[in-house]
């Protein structure tokens, strides 16, 4: 390592004297303009981590759903994961060493983590479209290069497709091409294949609206329009020629808000969805022929998605074994229904997606989606050479099971969710099962929730356990809630400081959204009170 050049180089990405962030379930993020030191030192630490897993390290710069003059960054592991636990603490130092301390951590964190550093080192960069993020990325590059790592820009990607990049290159082009190309040609054909099966369904042109959030989906989607089948139309709003990024819209704000984005027109019973900012996020809804606003969250995604999969399963005869993950945030109707209709079993981990990857892998086929939109499938290596020989060798019910289980597991962005993905999957499963939005809602009733953030002094004073259900600390906190959820049918309620805000996030359900409302209001006052709130109380009403 050449320190005195990394020295040189990091002056004209100095650090804000006392800055301190942290890398959080998503990354480093915060206001654009006190990242630059971040970008640098992410690009020094991908070569780092590059040369320690002999692998390619992606790096891609966004802030998903955040507002637009917000930015982040994080690092993709070899196959396509988040970064290792371990260099997330590498990430957090490094990125608040001292100007004279920098190159002290870096020799710090190649001893501890045993860097080869004669190792050569590749890294690849994506940035969604934030006008901040070109400017970010070619510090991220100052990074790589200053420590003689190599380096592809793949500039404006989605995020996802930055994982599928990593995924394909560190398998020798087995997991796909690493090329834009490539992925597109890799999910349409798949998807092309899968849809092939649903002839006899009747409705054969089938049109979905899209709201992209202003964001990268956009760009993406226009390009991709191309390589889709007639029988797909889909319609995009919100495609950044006009609007801001993330106001107003993207599945974020559909979600938590429960209402539609602005800037789409939705007639009654009409297939829409949103995705995120970076889109790696989908959220579904429609209006009903009341003009009622219905929300198809990542809960009912993967309850459609994993009773496609078991009759595929039951088709095949495999004793494969199949899991649903979830968090906390899951409505309980959709947890009920998927463990007593359904009779999958059930899992629940805390907030964030390596989390739900995590507990997927011990799956044949882990289905793993948050409420909030983030999820995909992950098949184990074992069923997937199962599927594949069974799907080559037999011409019969079974084999043509296994066909559409081989299209899905090639549709499935398996590094990470995927809102493109994710969205193909799902037309493909409605127009083979010839079902409308409406019969999909339908599968059972979502119990009325609330969400709600609370401003306390320090977040940290709340701590969680059993998967974020249950405060340990402050003391008495949790017995306030159980005393509040009491009061009201059908109802659950949990509080867990924010890992990508400075807030306390609230979550309520019942058995009417007044009461979602009120219990989820009753619980705030208690945070408020008990762990140090600040600014405004919490007020009744939405
Ligand atoms: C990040 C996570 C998302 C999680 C959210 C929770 C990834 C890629 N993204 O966006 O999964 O739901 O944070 O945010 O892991 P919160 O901690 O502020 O509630
Ligand atoms: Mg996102």
């Amino acid at each position: 390592m050449d320190l005195d050049a990394i020295t040189k180089h990091s002056a004209s990405h100095a650090k804000p004297d006392g800055l301190i962030l942290q890398y959080g379930t998503a990354g480093f993020r915060t206001k654009a303009d006190r990242l630059d030191h971040v970008m640098f030192r992410m690009g020094l630490l991908a070569v780092l981590r590059s040369k320690q897993t002999k692998s390619t390290i992606g790096v891609m710069v966004t802030a998903s759903h955040n507002p637009e003059d917000d930015n982040g960054v994080k690092l993709v592991d070899p196959l396509g994961e988040m970064l290792a636990p371990s260099w997330e603490e590498h990430a957090t130092h490094l990125a608040n060493a001292e100007e004279q301390d920098l190159a002290r951590a870096l020799v710090a964190i190649s001893e501890e983590a045993a860097v080869n550093l004669h190792q050569d080192a590749f890294v690849v960069i994506g940035r969604d479209t934030r006008p901040s993020s070109e400017k970010l990325s070619e510090s991220v590059i100052d990074g790589v290069t200053v420590l003689g790592g190599q380096f592809h820009d793949y500039g404006l990607l989605t995020t996802p497709q930055l994982h599928y990049m990593v995924c394909c290159r560190n398998t020798g082009g087995q997991y796909g091409e690493a090329t834009i190309d490539g992925y597109y040609h890799k999910l349409s054909t798949a998807f092309v294949e899968l849809s092939k099966q649903a002839s006899c369904s009747g409705d054969d042109h089938r049109t979905l609206k899209v709201d992209c959030a202003n964001g990268i989906g956009a760009l993406k989607l226009k390009e991709m329009k191309h390589y889709l089948p007639q029988g797909l139309s889909v319609q995009l709003f919100n495609d950044g020629t006009k609007g801001k990024l993330n106001h107003f819209c993207g599945a974020d704000f559909v979600k938590s808000h429960q209402k539609p984005p602005e800037g789409i027109e939705m007639k009654a019973n009409e297939r829409c969805c949103s995705f995120d900012g970076d889109a790696d996020r989908i959220i579904y809804y429609y209006c009903d022929a009341d003009g009622h606003f219905r929300l198809i969250d990542g809960d009912k995604i993967a309850t459609l998605i994993s009773s496609f999969l078991k009759e595929l399963l039951l088709e095949i005869g495999e004793s494969l074994t199949v899991g649903v993950v979830q968090t906390a945030y899951a409505n309980g109707s959709s947890t009920r229904y998927l463990e007593e209709v359904m009779k999958v079993p059930v899992y629940c981990t805390k907030t964030g997606v390596k989390h739900l990857h995590h507990k997927a892998q011990e799956f044949d086929l882990g289905v793993y989606f948050e409420a909030n939109g983030h999820g995909t499938v992950l098949f184990s290596k074992a069923a997937e050479t199962k599927i594949r020989q069974l799907a080559k060798e037999l011409e019969d019910k079974k084999g043509k099971a296994a066909k559409m289980l081989e299209n899905v597991i090639d549709l499935f962005n398996q590094a990470t969710g995927d809102a493109i993905s994710d969205m193909l999957v799902i037309e493909a499963i409605l127009a083979l099962k010839g079902l409308t939005i409406q019969q999909w809602d339908a599968l059972y009733m979502d119990l009325p929730n609330r969400q709600l953030k609370v401003k306390v002094a320090d977040r940290q004073v709340i701590s969680t356990t059993d998967a974020e259900r249950q405060v340990v600390k402050p003391p008495g906190l949790q017995e306030a809630i159980n005393d509040l959820v009491k009061k009201y049918k059908l109802s659950r309620a949990f509080v867990r400081p924010s890992g990508t805000e400075d807030v306390v996030r609230v979550y309520a359900e019942a058995d009417s959204q007044e009461n979602a409302d009120s219990l989820a209001y009753e619980v705030s006052l208690a945070v408020f009170q008990q762990a140090g709130g600040v600014g405004e109380r919490p007020q009744p009403g939405f």
